[in-house]
């Protein structure tokens, strides 16, 4: 249909509406109804740019600096904190400069240099140690993002050309145009009454159209670099060297298993929950990556003890491994132990425990920080038994500050999160009573009050070197705290803990595939010259 054809189609059906409101209008301003007119469809109006203004306004929009995933480093972070600044520092900006799409390359430009100078401080070009299909993966993640967010959020982005947006800038444009003639056709009929509508239409919608506008153009601006920003912050600290896909399912792997609602699951039959409770994580080849806990601690803390109990009854159906660092247990959480209550623990969730062995009451010697290196460099969560009956903690604590300093100086890694068990509760004073459930928190009796007193010199002790402190007893018969206390302790630091696990994949992909990579490509490349070789040969022979 030609664009003629379109017009006159459109005029015609028009041309009735437009005549009906002129004959209307005429005649409500004939019989002098116009005055009781104009307030409802004043009120309309004021209800409607209202609501406009309210719903485009940025808070209305969803939020574009989501939470920075829990596996950042604190290197990560910083470099976030600029990228939100230079979010923030546009806020006073004029439109035009945010509609020209020279701004946005420069912009991107800028905040490549600045993210990258967050990793490389004082290098001369900060974006050396990178390789092309990391950068372009960058582009490609934020792009993805930005495309899923103006489809979800502006209705109709995809027929909107840019021409169409520019015209309907410029339809605002007439729109005014055509208002202030109207105003003016008005003020000569009837100035007063002109003159006072003419003012609170002002001072009601007063570039309200405008604002409508600048607020969606500032926020798709401000996704821009929030979005953008982020997968910066990916390339630099090396983790989209494994290319858009893999990264996508990589961080997806580390996700939360479903949540497993105990109330809802039908219960299974006594028996079966032992079976069912455990199963080797060697069995679960698809799904999220294991957990690996590594229970520290100086000599006869009561770690094995602890080990035994968080594996539960079922310790012969767990795989058990030696390696350098001690043993390893491999299982699956189930959201029960055996005859236990159910733990509040995210079921499914395939866990390693690594047992090691302990260091002397002189503090860790070079060999036993090696190995305790060893045993956290692969651990998303440590788990540090400290006897409560033993108040001198220096070892512990100096471990813990030699592990934060060689973490330190891996700025790639993250130091996993550390929550302390204080083994041997049943030996405070008095001795000679141990009648659990103990409420140490609050309760009164001796024995509660003790293990409160204790708890506080633990937490004193460590101070800010520790996410969490639970007391328990891990001896065989007696055991307490463990599912009470230690677990969910444990679990409410999961999410650091996937975070740590997150990081440590990202490097064992990046370190490893490189070569295989460059065999593939030179291969592709080999077949390449290959061809051209043949066809060369075709061509003189
Ligand atoms: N009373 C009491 N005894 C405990 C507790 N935890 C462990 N024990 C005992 O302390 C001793 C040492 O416990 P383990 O669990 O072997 O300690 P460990 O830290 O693994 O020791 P090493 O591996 O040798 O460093 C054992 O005899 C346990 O029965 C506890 O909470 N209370
Ligand atoms: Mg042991």
């Amino acid at each position: 249909m030609t664009r003629l054809r379109l017009f006159v189609l459109i005029v015609l059906f028009a041309a009735p509406f437009a005549l009906l409101m002129g004959a209307g209008g005429y005649h409500l301003w004939e019989t002098g109804w116009m005055v009781w007119a104009w307030i409802p469809m004043f009120v309309c109006f004021s209800v409607a740019y209202f609501l406009a203004w309210r719903w485009t306004k940025r808070h209305n929009l969803p939020p574009t600096d989501a939470e920075p995933p829990g596996y950042w480093t604190d290197r990560d972070k910083a470099a976030w904190e600029k990228v939100a600044e230079k979010a923030k520092s546009f806020e006073k900006v004029t439109t035009e400069q945010l509609e020209n799409p020279k701004h946005y390359s420069d912009l991107a430009l800028d905040l490549a240099k600045q993210v990258a100078e967050a990793y490389n401080p004082g290098a001369e070009d900060p974006f050396e140690h990178l390789t092309l299909p990391e950068i372009l993966t960058c582009v490609e993640l934020a792009a993805a993002d930005l495309d899923e967010l103006v489809q979800k959020y502006v209705p109709g982005s995809h027929m909107l050309r840019i021409r169409d947006m520019k015209r309907a800038r410029k339809a605002v444009g007439w729109y005014k145009t055509g208002m202030n003639v109207y105003w003016a056709g008005a003020a000569v009929l009837d100035p007063v009454q002109t003159a006072i509508r003419y003012l609170a239409s002002r001072a009601a919608f007063g570039g309200l159209m405008d604002r409508i506008q600048d607020n969606i153009i500032l926020w798709f601006h401000t996704a821009f670099i929030h979005h953008f920003g982020r997968y910066l912050i990916e390339l630099n600290s090396g983790r989209l060297r494994v290319g858009a896909k893999r990264y996508r399912e990589l961080l997806a792997q580390h996700q939360a298993p479903p949540e497993d609602d105990p109330t809802t699951r039908p219960a299974p039959a006594p028996e079966a929950v032992s079976e069912a409770a455990l199963t080797t994580a060697a069995q679960t080849a698809v799904g999220p990556k294991a957990i690996t806990v590594a229970v520290l601690g100086s000599v006869k803390a009561g770690k094995s003890s602890l080990v035994n109990a968080l594996l539960g009854r079922n310790a012969a159906q767990v795989d058990r491994l030696p390696v350098n660092a001690g043993i390893r247990y491999d299982f699956t959480l189930s959201g029960g132990t055996a005859g236990g209550p159910p733990l509040p623990s995210p079921s499914g969730q395939p866990v390693s425990i690594l047992d090691t062995s302990g260091y002397g009451q002189d503090g860790p010697t070079d060999a036993d920080f090696a190995a305790a290196v060893e045993a956290s460099r692969d651990a998303d969560l440590i788990v540090l038994v400290t006897q409560a009956t033993n108040p001198g903690r220096q070892p512990d604590v100096d471990l813990l500050d030699r592990l934060r300093a060689w973490f330190a100086s891996k700025p790639h890694l993250k130091m996993p999160p550390v929550v302390v068990a204080v083994s041997h509760i049943d030996l405070l004073s008095p001795k000679a009573e141990w009648n659990p459930p103990y409420d140490w928190k609050s309760g009164t009796r001796p024995k509660e009050q003790n293990i409160r007193e204790c708890i506080e010199v633990v937490k004193e002790q460590f101070g800010e070197r520790v996410a969490d402190i639970a007391p328990v007893c891990g001896r065989e018969g007696e055991r307490f705290g463990i599912v009470e206390g230690l677990v969910p302790a444990m679990v409410s630091h999961l999410d650091s803990a996937r975070g740590t696990a997150v990081l440590k994949a990202f490097e064992a992909e990046t370190g490893a595939g490189q070569y295989e990579k460059i065999g593939a490509q030179v291969l592709e490349g080999g077949k390449a010259v290959l061809g051209i070789l043949r066809d060369v040969f075709k061509k003189r022979g």
